[in-house]
């Protein structure tokens, strides 16, 4: 895996309206990813049956674009070392309750429908929503100088 591989993490909109942006925001950058974008968004239903595409048929998906269009999404993009993998590993099990304490989400949900982030899947997936919520040139690409300020 490349040094540069980027992930597409959304602060779900319980996550935005708990207040949550920060410490998610945190835990990202603290593992050592760089935020390449972020912004605050809408989402409507056809951004979401693209972002969902191989769930639209659930039983449980009309509930999910409810819950998806019923605030504010903090999209963000970051980049670093597997960050597909390890980000997911960051998020914790889709259902609360099986995720990790130490997890966002073993530590802040007990719900499935209201699990507060989402992140890709797959390089190939991550590719694809980065693409569907962000521009090109919302994308920023620069070297951190962490070091050179401190
Ligand atoms: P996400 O895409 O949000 O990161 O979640 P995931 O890959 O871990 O899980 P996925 O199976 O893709 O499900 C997407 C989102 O749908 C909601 N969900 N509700 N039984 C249910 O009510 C149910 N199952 C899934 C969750 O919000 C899940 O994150």
């Amino acid at each position: 895996m490349s040094n540069n591989e980027r992930t597409f993490i959304a602060v779900k909109p319980d996550g935005v309206q708990r207040g949550l942006i920060p410490e998610i925001l945190t835990r990202f950058q603290n593992k050592g990813y760089k935020l390449v974008g972020i912004k605050l968004t809408l989402a409507n239903e056809t951004l979401l049956k693209q972002h969902y595409a191989d769930l639209t048929s659930k039983p449980f998906f009309p509930k999910l674009l409810s819950y998806m269009m019923s605030g504010p999404i903090l999209a963000t993009v970051w980049e670093g070392k597997d960050a597909v993998k390890q980000g997911r590993v960051l998020l914790g099990a889709t259902n609360p309750n099986a995720s990790a304490p130490g997890t966002i989400r073993g530590d802040y949900a007990v719900e499935v429908g209201r699990n507060i982030v989402h992140g890709s899947d797959s390089v190939e997936n991550a590719e694809k929503e980065i693409a569907l919520w962000f521009k090109k040139e919302e994308l920023v690409d620069y070297k951190p100088t962490m070091y050179g300020w401190i």
